[in-house]
């Protein structure tokens, strides 16, 4: 049984979290450089360039790339301190398996990959290949995601594959898909530039994807108007022409309302819509009903501002629309983006230059992780693993009979619900830290709990992995080769700078070790990771994300390739649909009629309140790794909770006070923040942190239909100043 076995304080002690306060400079590595290794930020999906420097094989500082186009000599704090891992004194350094009543020991490479395929075998002779499940990550290089792919439906035999893109990015991707049968942003960030007008909905663009700001300033320089659609009146927004607060939930009411004006008006391009799209004429007649006050009643944006948008979208010539998880984690995500590519189609502005449309893509490799085969439904070239013709396809490359390849699996959240319910019994999991990161936090616990089996490959021992029997040291992104894929679609070089300390070892080394040890070898015999790239890009050619034409060398000498590029003569693409050609079936681009819904949880007499939870600029995602950095943790050490001054009186809470939030699923204790830049019936928090600071604890399952996301950013809560005792213990807790 997967039991914690040693108390936290004594795990703390032996694997951190240390927050690691070496200066700029390294740790006894001062001095000029060895080298400069050109690469990229780990962190998110922007992808910045930066030059790590590197001095007897340790990384002792960096400095960002002036001349990679994206970022252009800029970094966020992040950025400026990443480098600040690779020798960091909680890295795991050797395998290790957990011992009742002892914690966890060192064991060798041999015991614990043994270890690891003995229980695989056991697991699915008893109860069949599916009761062992794997999940993954998109922080891993475009070449790991393939391979954990290829590794799971060959090696492992079952279809309870998938990724933590399934919390990020998937409500965009099923709208993406669903409008215009291809899941890229459609432009280049270069076309921000040129808009008149920008929309940004969901996204806190200043904290989560710094960078981007540089884009909509140059184009403000310009003269372009910004308009900013978010509960919260982030840093963005403070400066935006227009601010609208929606209430959490209320998007796809909001992007209907506008609509509806946009059509009274008269500002639709009737030609573009008749020529290159399908489905006006019912979304036309869904939006009728949408006037700005019924608008106004379901969003929460008062009729007036729904109308200035609209006015200020409507007469423009170039626009670009921007959203990320703002909208996309509801249980109506998929709606949510449909709606807004509704404005975007029905206003003809999209494939020239200044016209644009995209998600933000959130992690580091959160494009390229979503296409290559790691999802529960997909197979490489983003193919759809239930579609025979693309199952033939990747099984000939593969060099299996179609057969052999599993159907279409559970996804992240349906897979920790089917280890709760007893029908998965076995995990292997890397680069995912559920216990974190998905919603309703007691029930995950109580999950990881119940696994007969668990493997976890990382290179900390994050909250997660305290539940492993057996965990594998990973490597980190500067200690391998290979490439990701930018927020833009920009397939990009990641390179080695130092070796892996101690034992540990590259993800796809280890992971074709378990193939081999499970008699499974054939396939699984790559010697770089370059060799696993030529496969992929056989795996993706004729799939829509097409990889076929991008080498290596190409990539260097051009400074990225924008996908698709299918052929080694292909330039790539930066602007999507120049030739108004869609990717779906019918090659044009479709309008989705939407009806408002509420989000599955609304707020009552018992939990009056709504919450929504996002991130911090100097923390990031289940903060593994950031928690461990001194300059970032002194930056924001602890999870506030911003509430309202109006709301805050009204509940007597005063600044910095600790408080305790009640939902349906638990409680959790923060400081409060009175800030009068969110809604008076909304509480905001970052959700960076583990154990009872967790905001976590309070998020429902409650999942979008379609795209299985779980809905982060709408719950129902109740808040009440902290009993003393929940302030003490919170008081412990912030001081551990
Ligand atoms: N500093 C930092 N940067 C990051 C990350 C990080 O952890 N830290 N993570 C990366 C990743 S993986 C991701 S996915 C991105 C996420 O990037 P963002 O999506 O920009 O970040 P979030 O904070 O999750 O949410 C964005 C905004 O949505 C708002 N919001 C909440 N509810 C609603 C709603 O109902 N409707 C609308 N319209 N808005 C709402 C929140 O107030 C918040 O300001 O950031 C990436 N960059
Ligand atoms: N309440 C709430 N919850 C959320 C969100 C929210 O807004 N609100 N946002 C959601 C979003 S958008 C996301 S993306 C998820 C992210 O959630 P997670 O994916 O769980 O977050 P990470 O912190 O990236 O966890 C990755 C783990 O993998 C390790 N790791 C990183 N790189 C590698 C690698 O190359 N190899 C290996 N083997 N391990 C690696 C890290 O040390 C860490 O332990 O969280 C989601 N959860
Ligand atoms: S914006 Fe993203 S990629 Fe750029 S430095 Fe910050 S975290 Fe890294
Ligand atoms: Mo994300």
């Amino acid at each position: 049984m997967a039991k914690l076995s040693l108390p936290m304080a004594s795990l703390i002690e032996q694997f951190g979290p240390h927050v690691n306060a070496a200066p700029p400079g390294g740790w006894g590595y001062p001095g000029e450089p060895d080298k400069l290794v050109p690469t990229h930020c780990c962190f998110c999906g922007q992808q910045c360039g930066i030059n790590l420097k590197v001095k007897n094989n340790k990384v002792i500082g960096f400095e960002p790339r002036e001349d990679f186009p994206f970022n252009r000599g800029k970094l966020c704090p992040k950025g400026i301190l990443r480098y600040m891992q690779n020798e960091h004194p909680d890295r795991l350094l050797h395998p290790m398996k957990r011992v009742e009543g002892r914690g966890f020991e060192r064991i060798s490479w041999d015991e614990a990959l043994d270890t690891t395929v003995r229980q695989i075998q056991r697991i699915q002779k008893a109860h069949g290949n599916d009761a062992f499940a794997m999940l993954s990550g998109v922080s891993l290089t475009n070449e790991k995601s393939y391979l954990v792919g290829k590794f799971a439906r060959l090696a492992l035999q079952t279809a309870n594959l998938d990724y933590n893109g399934r919390l990020c990015m998937v409500s965009a991707g099923a709208g993406n898909k669903k409008a215009f049968g291809i899941d890229r942003a459609a432009n280049s960030w270069d076309d921000i530039v040129l808009a008149d007008v920008i929309l940004v909905t969901g996204s806190n663009i200043a904290e989560c994807s710094p960078i981007t700001t540089d884009y909509i300033w140059r184009a403000r320089d310009r003269g372009a108007k910004l308009i900013m659609v978010d509960p919260r009146v982030t840093p963005l927004a403070r400066t935006a022409d227009l601010h609208l607060p929606v209430r959490p939930g209320g998007d796809s009411a909001l992007m209907n309302g506008i609509l509806h004006v946009l059509i009274e008006r008269g500002w639709i391009d009737e030609a573009f819509i008749a020529s290159y799209t399908s489905g006006w004429d019912e979304t036309k007649a869904t939006v009728a009903d949408y006037t700005p006050d019924k608008a106004e009643r379901d969003s929460g944006v008062p009729a007036e501002l729904i109308v200035r948008a609209a006015e200020l979208w409507g007469p423009a010539k170039t626009s670009f629309l921007l959203h990320a998880r703002g909208i996309e984690h509801q249980s109506k995500g998929v709606e949510n983006v449909l709606s807004c590519i509704n404005i975007v189609l029905a206003t003809g502005r999209l494939g020239r230059p200044g016209c644009g449309y995209g998600t933000i893509t959130g992690q580091g490799n959160g494009q390229g992780g979503r296409e290559h085969g790691h999802k529960c439904d997909q197979l490489p070239g983003n193919r759809d693993i239930t579609n025979p013709e693309h199952r033939k396809y990747i099984a000939e490359v593969w060099g299996v009979l179609e057969s052999e390849i599993p159907g279409k699996g559970l996804s992240a959240q349906e897979i920790m619900n089917a280890i709760h319910d007893g029908e998965i019994k076995g995990l292997l999991s890397l680069c995912f830290n559920p216990l974190v990161s998905l919603p309703d936090a007691n029930f995950t616990r109580e999950a990881l709990e119940r696994l007969e089996h668990y493997t976890v490959m990382d290179f900390f021992l994050s909250e997660t992995a305290q539940h492993a029997d057996i965990v594998l040291p990973s490597a980190l992104h500067e200690e391998d080769e290979g490439t990701s894929t930018s927020a833009e679609g920009r397939v990009i070089r990641i390179r080695k700078a130092v070796d892996p300390p101690g034992e540990a070892k590259a993800d796809w080394q280890i992971l074709q070790a378990i193939a081999q040890r499970l008699g499974r070898e054939k396939g699984f015999q790559f010697d770089s990771p370059e060799a696993i790239f030529t496969e992929l890009r056989r795996a993706s050619h004729g799939g829509t994300a097409d990889y076929g034409g991008i080498t290596y060398e190409k990539i260097e000498k051009n400074n990225g390739i924008f996908w698709p590029c299918p052929t080694e003569d292909h330039p790539g693409t930066p602007r999507l649909f120049e030739d108004h050609k869609f990717h779906t079936p019918d090659g044009k681009a479709h309008f989705h009629p939407i009806t408002y819904r509420p989000p599955a949880e609304v707020v009552d007499a018992d939990y009056p309140i709504w919450l929504t939870t996002g991130r911090v600029v100097s923390q990031y995602l289940s903060g593994t790794q950031t928690r461990r950095i001194a300059g970032l943790v002194k930056q924001y050490p602890q999870p506030l909770m911003e509430i309202h001054p109006e709301l805050a009186v009204s509940l007597g809470i005063a600044q910095s006070q600790w408080v305790t939030l009640e939902s349906r699923r638990g409680k959790a204790t923060f400081k409060a923040s009175l800030v009068k830049t969110i809604r008076t019936d909304t509480v905001f928090i970052p959700y960076h942190w583990g154990g009872g600071r967790s905001a976590n604890l309070l998020t429902a399952r409650n999942l979008d239909p379609t795209s299985k996301i779980p809905e982060f950013k709408v719950s129902a809560v109740r808040v009440r100043p902290a009993t003393q005792e929940e302030a003490t213990e919170a008081e412990k807790e912030a001081s551990s």
